[in-house]
């Protein structure tokens, strides 16, 4: 099984700012951990970063072929992007959404997901271990 992990906007700054509300760990510590949960998992990941709306519309749509199943961490993008739960909505492959932070105990503007309309599952406040559950239920949606 091949899991298509994509990273939005500014998650490339994890560890440098804000540790009290994302950690002390880099976007680098984050693609070990979800790479190494992966190989536990007996699955493949294909982590991706951008700070672009467009390119994670394309990397949504190539995921179709390449991959069996996408999560996803829109980071800002989760509250403004009705083109990324289109891409999902068109893919319409099994989808679930990640966030670091517990956004529902944050500010109103956080409360809005637009992509998670189109996902199976949302996993939030649970930090990187958030990524591994969402491999889990994707590998058993059952369970
Ligand atoms: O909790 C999450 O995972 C979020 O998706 C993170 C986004 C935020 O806009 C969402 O509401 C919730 C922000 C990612 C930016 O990460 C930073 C990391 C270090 C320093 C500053 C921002």
């Amino acid at each position: 099984m091949k899991i298509r992990v994509i990273n939005g906007p500014n998650l490339n700054m994890l560890g440098i700012r804000e540790p009290e509300i994302y950690g002390r760990e880099t976007y680098e510590d984050l693609v070990g951990f979800i790479l190494q949960s992966a190989e536990d998992l007996g699955v493949e990941a294909q982590c991706l970063q951008s700070n672009h709306e467009g390119e994670i519309v394309t990397w949504i749509q190539q995921a179709l072929g390449q991959a069996d199943a996408i999560v996803i961490n829109p980071a800002a993008y989760t509250h403004t992007s009705v083109a990324i739960l289109d891409a999902l909505k068109a893919v319409g492959l099994p989808a679930v959404e990640v966030h670091l932070s517990d956004v529902s105990a944050r500010e109103p503007f956080r409360q809005v997901s637009y992509p998670a309309m189109a996902c199976q599952k949302v996993i939030m406040g649970h930090g990187f271990a958030g990524y591994r559950e969402a491999m889990e239920f994707l590998i058993s949606p059952a369970k």
